[in-house]
């Protein structure tokens, strides 16, 4: 194995707390350990040890747990102090571990390390980031999923289906009189539309990942008096927002996160759009309208108990919702209708089937599974798929070596995903983004 500089870092959050660690991660640390507690740890055992400083003094006292190479996290020599988490305790074992030898971790080095000595592969080093990242339950499930090794799993298996008709190709290149009838005659063709399945149903798995990942940027727009501010209430099972029977009572954005079936959201109330209000109203409709453009999602909020036609603020469909409140005034059934959703915020009534509606614009119907992955995965996948396409009608054309060429590339992109074929400025980007320690 490569020999690396000995790092150390804190790995607890800064500040004050009832236990605090300090891990050290090089080459041959059993001396380290040793100078540092007195004696060598036995290999993955708690010991309760005084944490000395270069006199003999004890700095602390705490449990020491020494992992000897490959069996850790890292798979070099790790060394894990746990002591009393005070930010002075914990600075004078991190100066302690530097003096012994270390020098202080980049963020995220520890699980870069791991990858770098094949623990883990790189999406999974992105998924231990991820967990520690996610917003709410369903994410950091998603994240335990792709760090446990599944995603990486089922891109690892459309590669060897991809691997094997590489071969055949190949193959059937060195026999290249033959080759014409060895396509026809083959199921290459029909093989090749199997592996733009099994991408296709990763991607879509993957695409609601992002979706958990990333949140969703909801906005509640529509004319005033129509009920944004109860109906953003309502959501929150909470009186946030100010609610009157006169228009143009909004003002300002009003923003508060929630979570609807498992996928983080950025719920932003507004003044209701109209022209002729007073400068502050104006402003007001203007941030609107930004926050409008900068949404995910809009929910564009009607009276459903007077005319009027609230499309006048130009969205696209993609990323629009109709919520029609006050159904209580026209009788009007509650739930899905059309291409909007029939609510009324006073009682209540149609704002579950409204959040279902949102859940699945974000791409989170419930109890579907998902891999937490990240845009570079989706980007990565959707070339991959784009060469298998080009592969398969190159096969069709009985042009084996085109096809084999093409399946090349697909094997790049998917190696890119768990770091096969990746490039170091990627891994640079990829663990910047961690915390120190991690
Ligand atoms: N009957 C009925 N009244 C509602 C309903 N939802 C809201 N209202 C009433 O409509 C009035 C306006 O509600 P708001 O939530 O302040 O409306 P808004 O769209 O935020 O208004 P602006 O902030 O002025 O743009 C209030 O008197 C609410 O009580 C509903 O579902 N049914
Ligand atoms: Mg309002």
């Amino acid at each position: 194995m490569v020999r690396r500089e000995t790092i150390a870092a804190v790995a607890t959050p800064p500040g004050r707390g009832g236990i605090g660690v300090v891990r050290m991660s090089g080459s041959d640390l059993a001396d380290v350990a040793e100078q540092f507690v007195g004696r060598v740890p036995v290999a993955r055992e708690a010991l309760l040890a005084d944490f000395l400083d270069a006199d003999g003094g004890a700095i602390d006292q705490g449990l020491v747990l020494f992992f000897p190479a490959p069996h850790s996290l890292t798979g070099e020599d790790v060394i894990e102090l746990q002591g009393h988490g005070g930010p002075v305790v914990m600075d004078r074992l991190l100066n302690r571990a530097c003096e012994l030898g270390a020098r202080i971790a980049r963020p995220g080095e520890f699980t870069e390390r791991a990858f770098l000595n094949d623990k883990i592969d790189l999406a999974q080093a992105e998924a231990v980031a991820d967990l520690i990242d996610s917003a709410s339950k369903r994410a950091a499930q998603s994240a335990m999923r792709s760090l446990g090794g599944e995603f990486s799993g089922r891109v690892a298996e459309i590669d060897r289906a991809v691997l094997d008709l590489r071969v055949y190709l190949e193959a059937a290149i060195d026999f290249a009189e033959e080759e014409i009838d060895f396509l026809a005659e083959s199921d290459v063709v029909e093989r090749l539309a199997g592996v733009e399945t099994a991408i296709d149903r990763l991607l879509a798995e993957s695409a609601r990942g992002e979706a958990l990942r990333q949140g969703l940027d909801v906005v509640i727009a529509g004319p005033p008096n129509v009920g944004k501010s109860s109906l953003l209430n309502r959501l929150l099972a909470e009186n946030r927002a100010i609610v009157t029977d006169i228009p143009g009572t909004t003002r300002d954005l009003l923003s508060a996160d929630l979570e609807i079936e498992g996928v983080p959201i950025r719920l932003t109330d507004t003044a209701g759009m109209r022209v002729g209000g007073d400068p502050v109203e104006t402003i007001g409709v203007d941030r609107a309208r930004s926050a409008v453009a900068r949404a995910d999602l809009v929910l564009v909020v009607e009276d459903a108990s007077v005319d009027g036609d609230a499309s006048a603020l130009d969205i696209p469909a993609g990323r629009r919702l109709v919520v029609r409140n006050k159904i209580d005034l026209t009788g009007g059934s509650p739930g899905r209708s059309g291409e909007g959703v029939n609510i009324c915020a006073l009682n209540g009534d149609g704002v579950d089937a409204l959040r279902l509606a949102i859940a699945e614009i974000a791409g989170a119907a419930p109890g579907e599974g998902a891999y937490l992955a990240r845009k570079r995965h989706i980007e990565a996948l959707t070339a991959a798929r784009r060469y298998t396409a080009v592969a398969r009608t190159r096969a069709g054309e009985g042009f084996g070596d085109l096809a084999a060429e093409e399946l090349r590339q697909v094997q790049d992109r998917l190696g890119a995903i768990v770091g096969a074929t990746s490039v170091d400025d990627l891994l640079g980007e990829i663990f910047a983004s961690f915390c120190v320690g991690k």
